[in-house]
């Protein structure tokens, strides 16, 4: 796996601007956007009766470690209103590291590479879109396999948004 790559997820108000408003604010922290995924409108998982989500992927270059780097997202998402209610939950915005190179890191508030991308058909699909034969650093598969295995049914949806 070469690249940083963070996931991006919102399914309250006006979604979009959630996500353009995330964007901004990694951008203004220092944070390069180097590149991201099309814009999907995914069926929500974990929990069943919450409203769709946006979610879209960014690769970014920054200097800051992994825990530098979820202090910053930490921040950001305050300062976008989020308040962690439930696990799996509705949320204004969620900023996620899927991938930080093929660094692995197993601390008790950070676990890198995020440990649902092989479940998850919302993170995959884009994944496949941006990256479709890099390889997962301990799974050792492509993107491609990942999502030709992965039993999550749940649909995402290409969208013409715009970040
Ligand atoms: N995030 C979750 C739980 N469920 N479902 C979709 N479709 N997209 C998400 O980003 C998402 C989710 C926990 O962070
Ligand atoms: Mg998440
Ligand atoms: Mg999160």
């Amino acid at each position: 796996m070469n690249g940083i790559y963070l996931l991006l997820g919102s399914n309250m108000g006006n979604r979009l601007e959630y996500l353009r408003e995330a964007e901004q604010q990694l951008i203004a922290n220092g944070i390069q956007v180097i590149d991201e995924s099309s814009v999907y409108e995914t069926e929500p998982w974990g929990k069943k009766n919450q409203d769709w989500f946006l979610n879209v992927i960014l690769q970014i270059e920054t200097s800051k470690n992994p825990s530098e780097l979820l202090k910053t997202i930490l921040k950001i998402e305050k300062s976008l209103g989020r308040i962690r209610k439930e696990k799996w939950g509705e949320r204004c915005i969620d900023i996620d590291i899927l991938y930080y190179h093929d660094h692995v890191v197993k601390h008790e508030n950070l676990i890198i590479p995020h440990k649902g991308i092989p479940d998850r058909r919302f993170t995959l699909v884009p994944l496949v879109e941006m990256c479709p034969l890099e390889t997962h650093p301990i799974l050792s598969k492509t993107h491609m396999q990942l999502l030709a295995e992965c039993s999550d049914e749940l649909d995402c949806r290409l969208t013409d948004y715009k970040l």
